[in-house]
């Protein structure tokens, strides 16, 4: 007899943790019993120097709580997990949960290459395990003005990078995603030039905010989501977060990225939130937060200025948008 498990983003809604429970297990975290936490959530592991890396929607443990969190209400799992942008799997934002399903994601090996000492083929459990393994809830603001609050898991991207050594030749990063259009049939259509690609200047990858990302509220990624490896910059529109990576290099100069190849005049390399800069055809003063009626004011930044601004100090925006 064949017994199907449904992983968890196939619940349906009266299944889904609700919002509460989530919020007393991440006051556990934060005390510092992640273990407890994470047998209480159904993981059975201690810490993540796991035999085997959890499967796709599977609880991650020995997660540290962070200190990042704009303190506003999370947006709910169900809506993070049903309505995406991943061209791969589909161009509507109901696709990819259903298209993405049975993506297959083990194993899985990311090409480290370019200017750096250690370049290879890893598995991408290597590239992660030996970094903590944080929660940080980020704004999470698409260049077509809807945002949500997410609460990430993930370790520093700076953090890989510094053990991938990389040479003073290295300027930027850039990131490649799976290129399979069996296992992605979105790729059978020329919506994009595939892989699709993205790239960040080094002062911008070493940033602490930037985050590779193997899990969102409290397990591993969903397929829909960016499975199994994403990047999540939260100063910048959602574009420049690339799913589902398997090459990383090192380049002296800016590396190309899809939807600036795609439309030039509407999608820059930087793609820093600003709502002083219009998209050619909209507006970026405002955004609709998910779940929320009321649009409310597009934050510099997304809110990380603070952070960031002194990444573009002497940079006129507008040009560089
Ligand atoms: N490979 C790949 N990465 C991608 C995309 C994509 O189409 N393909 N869409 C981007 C866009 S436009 C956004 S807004 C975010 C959406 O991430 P989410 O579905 O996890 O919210 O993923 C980004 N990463
Ligand atoms: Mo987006």
């Amino acid at each position: 007899m064949h017994i199907k498990i449904r992983k968890s983003w196939e619940l349906g809604e009266q299944d889904v943790t609700p919002e509460k429970i989530f919020k007393q297990r991440r006051n556990f975290l934060k005390t510092g019993v992640a273990a407890i936490a994470g047998g209480l959530a159904g993981g059975l592991l201690s810490s993540h120097a796991f035999a085997a890396w959890p499967k796709a929607g599977d609880m991650l443990s020995g997660i540290t709580k962070t200190d990042f969190d704009p303190g506003i209400d999370l947006t709910p799992f169900d809506k993070v997990s049903t309505y995406n942008n991943f061209y791969e799997f589909g161009t509507g934002k109901d696709e990819p949960l259903y298209a993405a399903k049975d993506f297959q994601t083990e194993p899985w090996k990311v090409e480290i290459a370019g200017a750096c000492a250690k370049p290879g083929h890893y598995d991408f459990e290597d590239l992660i395990k030996p970094h903590p393994l944080e929660e940080r809830i980020y704004r999470h603001r698409c260049v077509e003005t809807w945002s949500m609050v997410v609460p990430w898991i993930g370790v520093s991207l700076a953090d890989v990078i510094k053990r991938l050594e990389p040479t003073s030749k290295a300027k930027y990063v850039a990131f490649e995603t799976l290129l399979d259009p069996v296992r992605m049939p979105g790729q059978r259509r020329q919506v994009l030039q595939w892989p699709y690609v993205e790239g960040l200047r080094m002062d911008e990858a070493m940033n602490p905010l930037t985050m590779l990302s193997v899990g969102l509220y409290g397990r591993t990624l969903p397929p829909q989501n960016g499975a199994p490896l994403r990047l999540v910059v939260p100063w910048k529109y959602g574009f420049k977060g690339i799913k589902s990576i398997v090459k990383i290099t090192f380049t002296e100069n800016e590396p190309p990225t899809s939807w600036n190849r795609s439309a030039r005049h509407e999608y820059g390399f930087y793609a820093n939130v600003n709502p002083e800069v219009s998209h050619p055809r909209w507006s970026q003063a405002k955004e609709r937060l998910i779940g929320e009626f009321f649009k409310k004011k597009t934050l510099m930044f997304n809110g990380y200025g603070d952070e960031v601004a002194g990444l573009y100090k002497n940079m006129d925006l507008a040009k560089f948008f």
